[in-house]
């Protein structure tokens, strides 16, 4: 599946400043759906390193109104890119039923109380440190079994918390706390983690270490962003957060049709 990415920021890295107003943002959340994403992320606060934060005055402002149209205009489903208890519950009470959690080694339960009392489905990202300092040194013995071992404890402690297994997504979070080489371990052990029987949502579309890779701008990524998609899906990875929903869309079709063994038409 495909989660067409929409930033409500005036500061968002690859989009910055384009769909601050909420009528271009739905706009956009409509198009994306028109080219196949069955799940919109919607965010208000900038997470790329270094972002300044944004109180929740501010985010509900930019994000509420882009999330009650959609609901009310499409069939899609809405996940919601936030750490803020309220947001979140403003959010599924407007017509989300996904919490994106880029926070989830948070100490503070009462985001995943709001998820235990609606039964909405949750994003476990996993993160090393915080946006404002993640990228400074990351450092791990080994990125995978971290990961996984992180996700098996969170799993536990979701649970406890009333969420069920059921409702959760698995995410690695790449270039969250994580070098180039952190992040294609992650990617090259999807496998380990998908062992843990839970779906797996990838976001590494435009991503810096691709342009670290190949040196080239956010919008000069696509073809490096594809390819990782179709590597993933391979290994288990379910859920694609893009900037670039057709194009996605087309290139996972196109696998499944190479993987189908008798013709399709
Ligand atoms: C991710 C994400 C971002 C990701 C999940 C960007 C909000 C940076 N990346 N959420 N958010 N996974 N679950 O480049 O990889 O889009 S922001």
């Amino acid at each position: 599946m495909v989660m067409g990415i929409l930033n409500v920021t005036p500061d968002s890295f690859s989009d910055g400043g384009r769909f601050q107003d909420a009528d271009k943002a739905v706009a956009r959340g409509e198009a994306m759906v028109a080219e196949g994403a069955e799940l919109i992320d919607v965010g208000g606060e900038s997470t790329r390193p270094g972002a300044v934060a944004v109180d929740e005055a501010e985010e509900l402002r930019r994000v509420i109104p882009v999330v009650r149209a959609l609901a009310s205009r499409t069939r899609v489903v809405i996940s919601v890119d936030t750490r803020k208890a309220g947001v979140a519950r403003a959010a599924l009470d407007a017509g989300a039923c996904i919490v994106n959690d880029i926070e989830a080694q948070r100490t503070d339960t009462d985001l995943w109380k709001a998820v235990a009392a609606t039964g909405a489905g949750y994003v476990a990202m996993h993160m090393q440190g915080t946006p404002q300092t993640m990228q400074t040194d990351p450092r791990y013995d080994d990125v995978v079994r971290e990961v996984t071992g992180f996700f098996r404890e969170r799993l536990l402690r979701l649970e406890s918390c009333g969420v069920r297994p059921e409702q959760v997504l698995l995410d690695p979070g790449i270039g969250f706390g994580k070098t180039l080489d952190h992040n294609l371990s992650l990617i090259r052990g999807l496998g380990v983690i998908s062992t843990l029987g839970r779906p797996i949502l990838l976001g590494v579309s435009r991503k810096s270490f691709i342009g670290r890779l190949f040196g080239t701008e956010p919008d000069h990524r696509l073809g490096a962003s594809l390819a990782c998609a179709l590597w993933a899906a391979g290994s288990g990875a379910g859920v694609f957060r893009v900037h670039d929903v057709a194009e996605t869309v087309q290139a996972l079709r196109m696998r499944e049709i190479l993987n189908q063994e008798s013709p399709t038409r």
